[in-house]
This record gives C-alpha cells, structure tokens and sequence, in this order.
C-alpha cells in the first residue's frame, strides 16, 4: 500500500468527492482540518511545550536539555512521520527524571488533542525494529484506556549520562496521556543506545498506521461508538 501522505490542510476538499475518487492515496484528506496541536504546560519542576502534527513529513526541532531524549524523539518524528516540536526546560540540575516524564506527558497529550474523538483512524498500530542486535516491538491500540506493558529489559544502567530506567517512565507518561494500550516487548539487544533507538522507532512506526485514517471508516472504530 502506498504510504504516500497527503496534506491535510485542504479544508475545501469534501468528504464525497474523496469517496467518489476512490483513490487510496488520498486516505488522509477525509480529515477537513489539519490534525495537529500545540500544547504547554509548566509545573515548579519543568517547563513543555510541544508542536505535533499527526499527517508530517518527520521534521523535527527538538530540544529538551536531554540530548539523549532529543536524539530518540528525533528518530521517533522521522519514521512517525510526524512533525514535532518540543522544547524544554526542567530542574537538570536534580536530575532527567521530570524532564523525560513530562515530556512523556506532553507529547501524549498532544497526540490526544490532535486526534480529537479519533474518528476514522486504525486505532491498532504494531512494528517490530531491528538496529544491529537489538529487536524490539512496539504494540498499540489507540483506544482511550491507558496501559503501559513494558517488557523491556536493559542491563546497564545508564547510556552515557542518560538512565536507561527513565524511557520506562516516558513511555508510561506517555501512554496514560494519549489514552492508549503500549505493549513493548524486546526481543533481543545487547547495547542499550541500540535497544532505546529501536523502541523509539518501533513506536513510531506503530503510532503512524494507528493514527493513519482508514477510508473505510465513516465514523470510530468501535461497537460502543466511543473511543475515550
Ligand atoms: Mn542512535
């Protein structure tokens, strides 16, 4: 199937006519209004502001004070293709933890903003990636009930001076807020830089057939009628 991505800013572009088109390539301009959203939020410990776009093209400007975090969420909007902004501010000099963990929380919330009542989107995303030894699946179910299951174990405890316990915290973080089922299992791995990118990018590509709109779809992908 063609992963072709269509802007989705043409609002003139009526949902009959892209019916009557019948062409597959054009699945993304059933949505009449962009799918995006700008969120901030500032506790005593952090200051977030993130910009996401869910029909992108994987441009990023990241900056979060972590540059480990910033690498991840880099590769995380490139094979997402999603267009993502993030900055940040937080109490370093503690330590990453509020920083990762709030970031978590923004971008979770974005993705939930943006999606609106998640009409005529997949909902369930999976994608298993491999970087060198490392292979790592990420499941989703973009439902409206969190649940985070982390199956991933890493040994060492730190990656350069980024603890590896943490992208357990954002992933929580970031599940509870987007209202979604994670399921992230390892495989195998050795080097902890490895098996992180390979999360990082495992969820993105999950997250990318999850929220891409299915021209099937008229309404949300549910008995009950409501996703949330
Ligand atoms: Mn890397």
């Amino acid at each position: 199937m063609s992963r072709t991505r269509i802007k989705t800013e043409d609002r003139h572009q009526s949902h009959a006519t892209v019916t009557a088109a019948s062409d597959m390539s054009h699945k993304n301009q059933l949505h009449s209004a962009p799918r995006r959203a700008e969120i901030n939020r500032t506790t005593r410990e952090t200051r977030v502001s993130v910009a996401l776009r869910i029909d992108g093209n994987g441009l990023s400007r990241i900056n979060t004070g972590v540059p480990f975090l910033d690498h991840m969420l880099d590769s995380f909007a490139r094979h997402g293709f999603f267009d993502l902004t993030v900055e940040a501010n937080g109490d370093l000099n503690i330590d990453d933890h509020h920083t990762v963990e709030d970031v978590g929380i923004v971008l979770g919330r974005a993705f939930r903003q943006a999606l609106g009542d998640r009409s005529g989107i997949r909902r369930f995303g999976e994608a298993t990636v491999p970087l060198d030894e490392a292979l790592c699946s990420a499941v989703v179910d973009i439902s409206g009930r969190a649940y985070l299951a982390y199956n991933i174990e890493i040994k060492q405890e730190r990656v350069g001076n980024f603890q590896t316990v943490l992208v357990q915290d954002f992933m929580k973080a970031f599940a509870d807020e987007a209202g979604m089922n994670l399921h992230l299992n390892l495989y195998s791995g050795r080097n902890p830089h490895h098996i992180i990118e390979a999360t990082f990018k495992a969820l993105a590509r999950a997250m990318d057939q999850a929220t891409a709109i299915d021209s099937r779809l008229t309404g949300i992908l549910s008995t009950k009628g409501i996703l949330g």
